[in-house]
C-alpha cells in the first residue's frame, strides 16, 4: 500500500479533523494544508479548517493568502475540544513551531524537516524532500486526484519558495513535482504571487538595516529598529546577504516585547541553527537550518519595563553584536565558539 493510500485509510476512519499549519505560516505549510484538505474531502470528511499560529505578515505570504482566497483561522484553545483529530503539515510535533500545546494528540504528521516527529498514527517525514508540498504532490498523483488550477499554482509557488526559486535545498523531487504542477498551474497568478508590492514599513526597515550595518570581513550585522511587521527582519537579512563580499548576515529588530533575530549564511562551514542556539538559546528560543536560522529573545530580560524602546534596542543590540562577532572570532575572549560550528575538515581561514 502506498503512503497516500495509507493516509486515505486514516482519513476514512475519522469524523473531524483540523489541519494545523506552522507559526507564521509560509506557502509550503499552507499549500500542504490545502492538498491535505483536498484528500480529506475525497475521504468524505466535511469541512477541515486550516489553523495557524503567529502572524501572516510577510508581504508575499499575505498576497498568497489573499490571491488564493484562503481562510486560515488563528488557533484558539477552544479548537482543541472542537476537533477530534489534528494533522500537522510542515512541522513534526505539537508545540514545535506551531500553536498546538505540546501534549496534544496528533493523528497525522507530514513534514520534511529533521526534527523528531510526534508519536502519531500516520507519520510521513522526509528530510530528503525539498518541501512538504512535494510529498503531497506524490500523494495526489498516487491517488489519481484531479487538482484544480489554483491548488496547483499554490503548490508550485510553495515548491519555488521553499527552494528559493530552485537555488536552495533543491532536490530532484523539487523539479519532478514542479513539472507536474506546471502543467496545471496558472503562470500569470504565479507571477503575481512572486512579485508582490513592497510595503512602506518594509522599505523603511530595509533603509534602517542598510544604515546601521557593521561589516567585519565577510560578516555583517544590522538592525531594523522597532518594527510593526516582524517579517521585515528576514527580508532585510536576505537583502543584505547580496552585498559584495558578505557571506553571513545577522539582522535583529524589536517587535512588541520580543527581539527578533534572523541570520543567513552562504558560508558552507557555518551551521547557523546551532550557532544561534549557542548564542541566544540561554536567553530565548533559537534554531533553524545550517544556512538560515532565527531567534526570539523576550525583551523582559533586558530589565526594567520603564526603559524606552530605543534604549532597549541599543542595550540588546550591544549584546547581540558582541556575541555574534565574538563567535566569528573577532574577540579572543573565553566565549569563542566558532570552531564548534565549523564542519570538520573545512578550511579554517577567514
Ligand atoms: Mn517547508
Amino acid at each position: 500500500m502506498s503512503r497516500a493510500e495509507e493516509l486515505l485509510e486514516h482519513l476514512e476512519d475519522i469524523d473531524s479533523l483540523a489541519i494545523v499549519c506552522h507559526d507564521n505560516p509560509d506557502p509550503d505549510t499552507l499549500a500542504s494544508a490545502l492538498a491535505l484538505r483536498r484528500i480529506a474531502a475525497l475521504s468524505g470528511l466535511g469541512s477541515t479548517p486550516l489553523l495557524y499560529g503567529g502572524e501572516i505578515t510577510h508581504q508575499q505570504n499575505r498576497v498568497f493568502v489573499s490571491l488564493l482566497g484562503l481562510d486560515p483561522i488563528k488557533f484558539e484553545d477552544d479548537h482543541l475540544a472542537r476537533y477530534d483529530h489534528f494533522a500537522l503539515v510542515d512541522s513534526a510535533s505539537p508545540g514545535q513551531n506551531n500553536p498546538l500545546p505540546a501534549d496534544t494528540d496528533v493523528r497525522i504528521v507530514v513534514d520534511h524537516h529533521h526534527t523528531e516527529p510526534a508519536d502519531a498514527a500516520f507519520v510521513d517525514q522526509r528530510p530528503d524532500f525539498c518541501s512538504t508540498t512535494a510529498i503531497f504532490v506524490e500523494y495526489l498523483r498516487d491517488i489519481g486526484i484531479q487538482i484544480h488550477q489554483e491548488l496547483a499554482t499554490a503548490m508550485l509557488f510553495a515548491v519555488r519558495r521553499d527552494t528559493d526559486g530552485f537555488l536552495r535545498n533543491t532536490t530532484a523531487n523539487a523539479y519532478e513535482s514542479a513539472g507536474y504542477l506546471h502543467e496545471i498551474g496558472d503562470m500569470g497568478l504565479l507571477r503575481e504571487m512572486a512579485n508582490p508590492p513592497v510595503s512602506e514599513v518594509t522599505l523603511d526597515a530595509l533603509g534602517q538595516a542598510i544604515h546601521t550595518r557593521t561589516v567585519r570581513s565577510a560578516y555583517l550585522i544590522a538592525n531594523v529598529g522597532i518594527i510593526t511587521e516582524r517579517d521585515a527582519v528576514p527580508q532585510a537579512t536576505d537583502y543584505l546577504l547580496n552585498l559584495e563580499g558578505i557571506q553571513t548576515v545577522l539582522v535583529y529588530g524589536i517587535n512588541g516585547n520580543v527581539i527578533h533575530v534572523s541570520a543567513r549564511s552562504k558560508d558552507p562551514r557555518i551551521q547557523l541553527g546551532k550557532l544561534l542556539d549557542e548564542l541566544f538559546g540561554d536567553v530565548g528560543s533559537a534554531g533553524g537550518h545550517d544556512n538560515m536560522a532565527g531567534a526570539q529573545i523576550p525583551l523582559g530580560l533586558f530589565g526594567d519595563e520603564s526603559r524606552d524602546a530605543d534604549d532597549l534596542l541599543e542595550l540588546a543590540g550591544n549584546i547581540i553584536e558582541s556575541r555574534f562577532f565574538r563567535s566569528a572570532g573577532y574577540d579572543n575572549g573565553p566565549g569563542d565558539v566558532t570552531q564548534d560550528y565549523v564542519r570538520a575538515g573545512a578550511p579554517t581561514e577567514r
